[in-house]
């Protein structure tokens, strides 16, 4: 099952300040929203009533509970939220949030049959397994061009592993126009790009 980290970074790969966004960037939040829910076109649609076809959203507990709780768990995707403690609470709602105790875990408890796209998103300790995984191949990275302060990182992008795809392959990859070039929200420049592996 292949799958792709999405993520928000600085030049430095910085992500994240006291365990919370850095920055508010609405249209960054808006393109998160938009690819991690939407279905790509080629999915066979499943017959069966029963069956929800949602992609998959993994993340860390730090990044779960850094998601305001009114909009977790995030909706119309299937929810996994990695932690060692399998006693952790993942308060929601309903009861549709899957608790595994690793990575690989969260792999094993997706059915590929109705789940088109799997992605990761975050921290950086669940990127850092992540992306040495031979089946991430793919990372959709909203660059910030400008400096803020941060405490947390993403791992370092091996370009001998990794090429920055074109704009032409990041929207082809979407299935959705994206804004080209540097974009500027209130004081901050940022930039949607793709890396896909060699
Ligand atoms: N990737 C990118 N490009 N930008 C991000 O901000 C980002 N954030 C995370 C992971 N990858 C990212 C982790 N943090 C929500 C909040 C924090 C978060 C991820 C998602 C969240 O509340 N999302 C809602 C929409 C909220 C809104 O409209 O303001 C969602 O439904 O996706």
């Amino acid at each position: 099952m292949k799958f792709t980290l999405v993520v928000a970074a600085t030049e430095e790969l910085g992500i994240g300040l006291k365990a919370n966004l850095p920055w508010r960037i609405p249209k960054d939040m808006a393109f998160f929203k938009a690819i991690t829910t939407k279905i790509p076109k080629d999915f066979p649609i499943q017959a069966a009533e029963s069956c929800t076809v949602q992609n998959a959203v993994i993340m860390g507990r730090v990044t779960w509970e850094s998601i305001p709780l009114k909009f977790r768990p995030l909706d119309s995707r299937k929810n996994i939220v990695i932690s060692r403690n399998t006693d952790y609470d993942v308060q929601t709602k309903d009861q549709t949030v899957k608790l595994v105790s690793s990575v690989e875990r969260a792999f094993e408890v997706i059915d590929a049959s109705t789940t088109p796209r799997i992605f990761v998103i975050g921290g950086a300790q669940i990127y850092r397994e992540a992306i040495k995984h031979a089946n991430c191949t793919s990372i959709l990275l909203t660059r910030i061009r400008s400096k803020v302060d941060c405490d947390t990182f993403f791992p370092e992008i091996d370009d001998s592993l990794f090429r920055l795809a074109s704009h032409e392959e990041l929207e082809k990859f979407v299935e959705e126009q994206v804004a080209e070039g540097i974009q500027t929200h209130n004081n901050l420049d940022y930039q949607f790009t793709m890396y896909v592996k060699r």
